[in-house]
């Protein structure tokens, strides 16, 4: 990976992963799009074009011109967000990795597309969720998700385009906020803690899911991306976490830095019923054997980073 073109660059995992692959790669290397250009100013002077990932066209052209080696497509409407505009969401979900594979297919381009826990669902075991078992997702994410991965996997197979991805979990940052999915609360509950020093939790206690933080999540898309291709056994999708948290966890956890926080909690009941249909905790074994993914943040040392960031951000 040496030239790398982004899609859904000013998200909250875009706008921090072309800076870090700026940094590794060189800042003229990457190429960042987005269908809007709210949050430009986050990925400073990077080059950034507008793409609709729906538009293959508009996407081939910025290919022509600028020459990647590797599409990052990370364009996607979230779970909460999904359950709003499904038909929206398959076409920018689904249409996205297919004119992203169709042009890698062309271009002999290498490509990167993230998965996500919401690709399981009914009759998935909900611990330790193993790499390869039922998935059956209730949103449209979730599907939109499933189809990308498999979708991965056949232009690999059939037509040797060098596809790879994860499955992440909620990702937890300080930077550019998350687009409306159902890990959120464990961002918000960060930012009001400093705010209000209390948080009303949408998700209800007692509920697992799994979550990483950051850097965690830019350095498994470099690690995947430069991974011996002879040792990949799964290639697409793999099962990456961190921890897995519960609002009381988190309440926990800012208690040690913030000890009189205050966590209540008012239940969305559409998001609850999301988070009940994904795993409890992930077993990330196989992305470990096979590419070393091996994480770096636990949950206090997220809690420390994490508010000392956002005191000097918010205050
Ligand atoms: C969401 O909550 O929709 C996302 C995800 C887990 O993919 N953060």
């Amino acid at each position: 990976m040496k030239r790398i073109l982004m899609t859904g660059a000013l998200g909250q995992i875009g706008t921090e992963l072309a800076l870090y692959l700026g940094d590794i790669y060189g800042r003229e290397n990457i190429l960042a799009t987005n269908r809007s250009e709210k949050n430009i100013e986050a990925i400073e002077d990077i080059r950034f074009e507008k793409l609709d990932v729906t538009d293959g066209d508009r996407m081939y052209e910025l290919v022509k011109e600028f020459k990647p080696d590797t599409i990052v497509n990370l364009a996607a409407i979230l779970s909460a967000r999904g359950e709003q505009i499904p038909q929206t969401t398959w076409k920018i979900n689904v249409d996205g990795v297919i004119n992203t594979l169709e042009i890698a297919r062309q271009e002999n381009l290498k490509v990167f597309v993230p998965s996500s826990i919401a690709a399981f669902g009914e009759g998935t075991p909900l611990d330790n969720t193993p790499q390869t078992t039922i998935q059956r997702p209730s949103t449209m994410y979730g599907v939109t998700k499933v189809s990308g991965e498999i979708l991965c996997d056949y232009y690999f197979k059939r037509f040797g385009v060098d596809t790879r991805g994860v499955r992440y979990p909620g990702i937890i940052s300080y930077k550019t906020l998350p687009g409306n999915g159902t890990t959120d609360y464990a961002v918000h509950i960060y930012y009001e803690a400093i705010k209000h020093k209390a948080y009303a939790s949408y998700i209800a206690e007692g509920t697992q899911m799994d979550m990483l933080y950051m850097p965690d999540a830019l350095k498994a898309v470099v690690d995947i991306m430069e991974a011996d291709p002879s040792k990949l056994i799964h290639r697409n999708a793999f099962n990456i976490t961190a921890m897995s948290l519960t609002p009381e966890l988190l309440d926990e956890s800012i208690k040690k830095y913030m000890p009189d926080f205050k966590l209540s909690y008012d239940i969305d009941p559409v998001r609850q019923a999301i988070a009940e249909s994904w795993p409890n905790s992930l077993d990330d074994s196989c992305a470990r054997e096979e590419w070393g993914w091996k994480p770096e943040y636990d949950l206090d040392k997220m809690t420390k980073d994490m508010l000392e960031n956002l005191e000097k951000k918010l205050k």
